[in-house]
């Protein structure tokens, strides 16, 4: 037999900028290779963050969206892992209870009875160290873990000289929030020493138990190497009518649609469930393998990357098309030609048709949410239908507190993400699933369904401006003087005219969160301009840059009537008047957007 494997504990230095954002810690790939320790240094930080006594014999949940240096980061979470505790424990005794880490409590302790045990440690990993984000959420809610370790930086490109990142999970599938990602900080703050075991070698490439025997009092070690696909497909079955999809995908008058996976995690989610069980054709699965640089392109589902895709359907060809991001819980939505649905309209139109999804004829719906730069559209449905309506800061934690309290059924962000209460991420693909039913519903065009919306609510046009890599003192000191300004008494008053547009300040505001469960209150959210007419100029410093500083601006106006303008002309005005009341071209040296979207 072997001999068990050797445990160490490794001084360390800590670094001062190891604070999570809006969503984990994201870095340049060259940050965690060179500085020293900096990865080992997270990790343990998000270890000790969990008390000792709920890391043992505790499940933890281990993926990725398989981009460079994905496996290596996974090797050393597992190693380090096994050092600290995540496994089968030896029998703590713990107020003459047994807590062994098998069903029934075999140790050596004398015991006047057999106690059962709750839960059976152990780590899952998805197999080839792959995990879409909404896969991760699924299977941390299955398998009863404490928390999942999702390796990504989501829509950011990879590579030798892109990005990675981290992001820690909590019990309920969802990001950790605001008290566990600081307490993270703290610790990372200060660490002096990690553990690892650095001999332990993982065979990610088959599925199955690996148990390995460590030197430390916390043996052995399992590891489960899991294929998250079916267990997420399986999610989804109970969720949609597949037996509709599959009519509406390769029926006798089926539909035809395009899927873009631009090479991240989702490939292989969309080949089993929309190709092999719906019937797709094998082409309308686009970019499904998953690749380390993603294909050298940029994973990030929105109309400047996913040119491609919207080119491609401009023929008309295809009645149905989306992309999803790097770790599959973005989406685009597109219809015939490249019709373009807003991630704000696509929650607001998903709202309006929510019976077409049989999991809410079941469950009802609790309420709506949207994080507020989303536009108004979403409200005007929850007020139709009376349904409440939640206004959140940008981030998915704060949907995971709401829908925890079964307060929430449906959210969505305008950053291309939509998801509901079946787990506690965005989700790409249920969004496609969840479109695809009402396509299926009413057999109407994409368009169509989407003007009748217009129709019958009126319009909120929306845009988003992005200026990357600006100079982050440039970035706050015109987000410290747009405040200084902006709560000014006189500026309440202004009126700001352009061309023959005339806006009216009504309210002006940093914005500021109250969490409705827990009372936590988020604040310095985003700086908000409210005109008399509800249009609505929204500054945010982003968060989730790995470099220097984007700022981005959000622009919503709401038209009654006149529903069939251009979006960006239509907000033109505003975007003037944005750009002016900041000096953001004159303090930047811009004169555009890196993006739009
Ligand atoms: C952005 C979006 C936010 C989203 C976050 C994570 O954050 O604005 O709505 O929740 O990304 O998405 P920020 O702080 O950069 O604006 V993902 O798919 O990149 O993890
Ligand atoms: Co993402």
């Amino acid at each position: 037999m072997d001999s068990p494997l050797r445990v160490l504990t490794v001084p360390t230095s800590p670094y001062p900028d190891q604070r999570p954002g809006t969503n984990g810690l994201r870095r340049k790939v060259r940050v965690f290779q060179t500085r020293r320790n900096y990865l080992h240094n997270f990790i343990q930080s998000i270890f000790s963050s969990i008390d000792l006594r709920d890391r043992q014999g505790s499940t933890v949940v281990v993926g990725g969206d398989g981009r460079f240096f994905n496996q290596t980061a996974i090797e050393v979470v597992v190693q380090m892992a096994a050092a600290n505790g995540v496994s089968d424990p030896v029998c703590v005794n713990l107020l003459n209870l047994c807590v062994h880490g098998a069903t029934w409590c075999v140790c050596s302790h004398t015991h006047t009875h057999m106690y059962p045990r709750p839960q059976v440690g152990r780590l899952i990993v998805g197999h080839h160290g792959l995990m879409s984000t909404p896969a991760s959420s699924c299977v941390i809610r299955k398998s009863k873990a404490i928390g999942g370790i999702i390796l990504t930086a989501s829509r950011h490109p990879a590579g030798p000289d892109g990005d990675f990142g981290m992001k820690f999970n909590s019990a309920n599938g969802g990001p950790a929030n605001d008290a566990v990602t600081n307490k993270i900080y703290q610790i990372s703050r200060t660490i002096e020493e990690f553990a690892i075991c650095p001999g332990l070698r993982l065979d990610l490439t088959t599925l199955g138990k690996q148990t390995f025997d460590l030197e430390n009092k916390f043996k052995p070690f399992t590891v489960e190497i899991v294929d998250s696909v079916e267990p997420y497909a399986n999610l989804m079955r109970n969720i949609f009518d597949f037996a509709a999809l599959k009519e509406l995908l390769s029926g006798e008058n089926h539909i035809k649609i395009r899927l873009d996976a631009m090479h991240g995690v989702l490939g292989p989610y969309v080949k089993r469930i929309l190709c092999e069980e719906l019937g797709c054709p094998a082409n309308s699965a686009i970019n499904c393998v998953p690749m380390e640089n993603f294909g050298g392109q940029h994973p990030d589902p929105n109309l400047l990357y996913a040119a491609d895709l919207i080119d491609s359907m401009r023929d008309g060809e295809c009645d149905f098309g989306a992309a999803f991001d790097g770790d599959g819980d973005r989406n685009i939505i597109l219809g015939r030609h490249g019709v373009f649905v807003t991630p704000s309209d696509s929650v607001a139109v998903i709202a309006d048709n929510i019976f077409c999804i049989p999991y809410f004829q079941h469950s009802g719906v609790r309420g709506f949410a949207r994080s507020m730069p989303t536009s108004a559209a979403l409200d005007r449905v929850a007020k139709a239908t009376k349904i409440e309506l939640y206004e959140t800061p940008p981030g998915w934690k704060f949907f995971g507190n709401l829908m925890d309290a079964g307060r929430l059924s449906l959210c969505g962000e305008e950053s291309f993400g939509t998801s509901a209460d079946h787990l506690r991420e965005r989700d790409g693909l249920w969004a496609v699933l969840a479109w695809l039913s009402i396509l299926a519903y009413r057999r109407q065009s994409v368009e169509d369904i989407l003007k009748d919306h217009w129709l019958k609510y009126g319009r909120n046009y929306f845009t988003r401006y992005d200026y990357d890599n600006i100079d982050i003192d440039t970035a706050c000191e015109m987000m410290e003087d747009l405040e200084l300004l902006i709560a000014d008494k006189s500026f309440a008053k202004q009126r700001f005219a352009v061309e023959d547009k005339i806006y009216k300040v009504e309210k002006a505001d940093n914005f500021e969160y109250t969490d409705p469960v827990d009372s936590t209150i988020s604040r310095n959210q985003g700086l908000r301009i409210i005109f008399s007419d509800g249009s609505r100029i929204i500054y945010r410093l982003s968060g989730t840059c790995s470099d220097g500083a984007t700022v981005r601006i959000y622009l919503d106006s709401y038209e009654k009537e006149h529903i069939f303008q251009d979006a960006q002309v239509v907000l033109a005005p505003l975007a003037t008047i944005a750009v002016k009341i900041s000096q953001l071209h004159l303090r930047t040296g811009r004169n555009g957007p890196s993006v739009i979207t």
